[in-house]
């Protein structure tokens, strides 16, 4: 078991590649907090875990986040783990994309990330250790159409990562990305993305489709004490889609 008794705090965890990140970390020993702005899908997904609980959070508000790190801290008295999950996953032209959605997307998906990691940085930094994991995507790596919005916030991502891992790494806190390809999640499944696995998949060098349940491995790995001399990284694990 790798996180034995480590305190994990997962955002969008409630369905898809969050909700098997969770299961993941729950299964090597963490207590996992399942945290999403779904507060019904958290419960659900806390639920079926070992030592799961649900907190409902929206990524985007600062207050919100401010009140899930302090309860966490509160409860368990620090945070060993960080996994930037929670994201929108949007369809769409980039010309038709308005400042409306530009600025939902960036809210959520780049915004978000700045505003965790803002919240847990000091209990981690007192306790001189940390691990945090930001979901980006490979489509920063591949330019995939019909989301520019999306990318340039993954793109925001990863350069986030490699800078917080500059200025985190002498507190013992590492930063990584990880970058999936195309994968069959309820968000995916349930939108014009589905429409790509076929084309996807004979770009990748494993023909088969991306579930959620092959992303979180790698990530459980980075949110171990043994991956402690892998900072600043973007891992793609996308069946050979993307190779960088
Ligand atoms: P999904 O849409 O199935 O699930 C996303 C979860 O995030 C939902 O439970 C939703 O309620 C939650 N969420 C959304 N906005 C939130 C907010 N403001 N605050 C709190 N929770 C919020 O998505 P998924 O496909 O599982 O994607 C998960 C992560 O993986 C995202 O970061 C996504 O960008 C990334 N990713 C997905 C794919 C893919 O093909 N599925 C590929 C590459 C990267
Ligand atoms: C290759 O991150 O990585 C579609 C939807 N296709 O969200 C993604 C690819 C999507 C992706 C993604």
């Amino acid at each position: 078991m790798k996180l034995k008794d480590r305190v994990a705090i997962v955002t969008g965890a409630a369905q898809g590649i969050g909700r098997a990140i969770a299961e993941k970390l729950d299964a090597e020993g963490a207590k996992v907090v399942v945290a999403d702005q779904n507060a019904e899908g958290a419960e659900q997904a806390a639920d079926v875990l070992e030592r799961g609980e649900a907190v409902e959070v929206d990524v985007s508000s600062e207050e919100s986040v401010g009140a899930m790190a302090d309860k966490v801290v509160d409860e368990h008295g620090r945070i060993d783990a960080l996994v930037n999950n929670a994201a929108i996953v949007p369809f769409i032209p980039w010309d038709e994309v308005d400042l409306e959605h530009w600025r939902k997307i960036i809210d959520t998906n780049l915004t978000g990330v700045f505003l965790c990691v803002r919240a847990v940085q000091t209990p981690m930094r007192e306790a001189g250790y940390g691990r945090i994991v930001n979901i980006a995507s490979n489509t920063v790596l591949a330019g995939t159409p019909n989301m520019a919005a999306y990318v340039a916030a993954k793109g925001g991502v990863w350069g986030f990562t490699r800078a917080l891992a500059t200025e985190l790494g002498a507190d013992g806190v590492t930063v990584n990305a990880v970058a999936p390809g195309l994968t069959a999640t309820e968000g995916v499944l349930d939108s014009p993305h589905k429409e790509a696995f076929e084309f996807v998949q004979s770009l990748q060098a494993i023909p088969r489709r991306g579930e959620s349940e092959d992303i979180a491995p790698t990530v459980a790995f980075l949110c171990s004490e043994e991956a402690g001399w892998v900072t600043g990284q973007m891992i793609a694990v996308d069946g050979g889609h993307t190779r960088h």
